[in-house]
């Protein structure tokens, strides 16, 4: 069936996020692409129109660590007891295994990590983990069921969306997943993005943002179903879908109907509840770029904190630069030194805490907000104050 699109958001021109740009690069062009939306009619998917190949975003330059915020590797290691405790699988897979801060939860011989970008890979594996640096696909499933056998656990956190073909992607899963098998994926919510007003969702390595009646749509072609879900606080509000063969005959869990009438409810199949959200997006433009310009009208210092692929979009779609952010602190040694793609304002090493004379912090890592903001309560009872711009653009 042809594919009928509804395009219902332009975010502009964006550089790739995750180009962190080094100081002698300063004065070169930078790649840009234009940032739209689009929602398809038949499967419900939304996904971003230009998109790039995985080898182009995804190098032996990649900055990303999850073990940089304590939020993650606690919500790791809860997930990982709970397998231990109700699945007890016998082998791991994880695809877009990162630094290892989930497998590392779980004995060694026991797990296996696909990790595309071997600068990363490499962390993992100097530990002994069993990975390997290659892209998940059916040619490296095939690989993998011949040294290993199949393993009746698969897990993968922020990484099926930015694969775009999906295709691929589920043909590889049921080539490797047993019989009995349990397949974990977990990635941002498109009903908590558009009630967040989370554009920056959106961004070149999010292909997809997943509903759950998408996913169901898509999974039926492979003879798979979603039967629990839960939703997580994580990343502003991600969805953690269990799913199974379908010869399993087993009733779903009530949290499936449940999230499924929400959606429905909400609108995720509907054209008009996405141009209501672009309505919002570009109103929500419009109250930070005020609450910016006021700032600097006062002759406020305002930093950025958490140099997040997600700031990159909401930095070049609102043209938020280095005239307002003096500098962004983070914790990843890899964006260090840098500067931030498109609006070129340095990352400075957070070493500890925010300085005295900063007056406002835009929270680049919003979706981290109560573990950062526990952190400088210090800079918070001096007077300082954060900037947020979902769900809408405010000063805390
Ligand atoms: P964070 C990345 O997105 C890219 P980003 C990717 N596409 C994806 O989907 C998600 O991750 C999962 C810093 N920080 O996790 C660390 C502090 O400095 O929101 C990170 O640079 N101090 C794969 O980049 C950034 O903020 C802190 O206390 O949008 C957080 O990035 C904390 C908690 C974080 O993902």
């Amino acid at each position: 069936m042809k594919k009928k699109y509804y395009n219902f958001l332009n975010l502009g021109d964006q550089p790739l996020a995750n180009f962190y740009i080094k100081k002698k690069n300063l004065d070169k062009r930078e790649k840009k692409y234009k940032l739209k939306i689009r929602f398809e009619l038949n499967s419900k998917l939304v996904s971003i129109e230009k998109t790039f190949a995985s080898k182009t975003m995804f190098n032996n330059e990649y900055p990303y660590r999850s073990s940089m915020s304590k939020t993650m590797q606690n919500s790791f290691l809860k997930l990982s007891n709970k397998i231990k405790k109700e699945i007890m699988p016998d082998k791991i897979l994880e695809i877009g295994s990162n630094d290892g801060s989930f497998i590392k939860n779980f004995n060694k011989k026991k797990t296996i990590g696909i990790e595309p970008c071997a600068n990363v890979e490499k962390i993992t594996k100097n530990k002994k983990f069993n990975t390997y640096p290659h892209y998940w696909s059916q040619d490296l499933a095939r690989k993998i069921l011949i040294k290993h056998g199949k393993v009746d656990l698969i897990y993968s956190a922020n990484t099926i969306s930015h694969i775009k073909n999906l295709d691929d992607v589920f043909k590889a899963i049921n080539l490797i997943l047993s019989y009995k098998g349990t397949l974990i994926i977990e990635d941002p919510s498109l009903l908590e993005c558009l009630k967040g007003n989370a554009y920056d969702q959106f961004y070149n390595e999010h292909i997809y943002v997943f509903s759950y009646i998408a996913i169901k749509n898509l999974l039926k072609k492979y003879s798979l179903e979603v039967y629990k879900v839960d939703n997580l606080d994580i990343h502003g509000g991600s969805l953690r879908y269990f799913i199974r063969k379908t010869h399993q005959v087993n009733k779903l869990h009530k949290s499936v109907l449940i999230q499924e009438k929400n959606e429905l409810k909400y609108g995720l199949n509907l054209s008009s509840s996405y141009k209501k959200f672009a309505i919002r997006v570009k109103s929500s433009k419009k109250k930070l770029v005020t609450i910016f310009k006021k700032c600097k009208k006062n002759n406020k210092k305002i930093i950025g904190y958490g140099a997040t692929a997600k700031s990159v979009t909401v930095l070049n779609y609102c043209g938020i630069d280095g005239s307002f952010i003096d500098y962004f602190l983070d914790t990843t040694l890899d964006k260090q030194g840098k500067y931030t793609p498109g609006t070129k304002i340095l990352i400075k090493k957070y070493s500890g805490s925010i300085d005295k004379d900063v007056d406002y912090v835009f929270l680049g890592a919003w979706n981290f907000k109560r573990e950062i903001l526990k952190k400088e309560m210090k800079f918070i009872k001096s007077g300082g104050k954060f900037i947020v711009h979902t769900p809408i653009p405010k000063i805390l």
